[in-house]
């Protein structure tokens, strides 16, 4: 898998120009988003792990095999930050899930460890809205018991308030879970995206 680091974007309106399917990542600060990235795209340091959490407004670009885009959008939820700076954030991600104009689907990503916040819930909402593909990662299953694990993800699923035939993916960083299945998923849509007599594209 060839990966390259694209640009850093502010602005929905600083996207590269090249226009390619965009694989978005969405979640809660300290959720394990960028160890997730990696693990995803295979590289051990390309998204910046274990940073300040809150401290990452930017829009983060990779290009992934010169055929589509893994965004890493800004983590949310972390409490101190102001209101100005929440609300700024919230800006950025309504503004980028309305953009029609590009092939987009998200990933939500979820601490399986936590249930689902008010802001999880609230994002999975603007998620829904917007009517891009939208799948569900649970983060660090390695920290829940292999037993407790399915009715920990039925509580997220549930709390969440998401489609119940939402695809989700039991993902961990650390021992190196759930990276096939996702790629599946982004291989899936690609696939349905280049078929213009399929639906179900992005
Ligand atoms: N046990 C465990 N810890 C993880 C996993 N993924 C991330 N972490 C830890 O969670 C913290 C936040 O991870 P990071 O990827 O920076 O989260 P981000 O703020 O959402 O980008 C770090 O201390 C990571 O080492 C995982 O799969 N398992
Ligand atoms: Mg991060």
């Amino acid at each position: 898998m060839e990966v390259s680091f694209v640009t850093s974007a502010p602005d929905p309106k600083q996207r590269p120009e090249r226009v390619l399917p965009e694989f978005a990542f969405i979640g809660r600060s300290n959720c394990g988003k960028s160890s997730l990235i990696n693990h995803v795209l295979g590289r051990r340091d390309l998204a910046r792990t274990g940073g300040k959490p809150g401290r990452t407004r930017l829009m983060n670009y990779f290009l992934v095999d010169d055929r589509f885009y893994v965004v890493d959008l800004p983590g949310y939820g972390f409490a101190k930050v102001s209101k100005t700076q929440r609300a700024a954030w919230h800006q950025l991600f309504r503004r980028y899930l309305a953009c029609q104009d590009r092939p987009l689907a998200v990933f939500q990503l979820l601490d399986a460890r936590h249930k689902p916040s008010a802001g999880d819930r609230e994002v999975a909402g603007w998620i829904a809205d917007s009517g891009h593909p939208c799948a569900l990662a649970i983060t660090k299953i390695d920290k829940v018991g292999t037993n407790s694990r399915p009715a920990r993800y039925h509580e997220i699923i549930t709390t969440l308030g998401a489609d119940p035939d939402t695809p989700f993916f039991p993902t961990s960083a650390r021992v190196g879970t759930g990276r096939l299945e996702m790629l599946a998923w982004v291989e899936a849509l690609l696939a349905a995206n280049a078929d213009p007599e399929e639906t179900g594209g992005i």
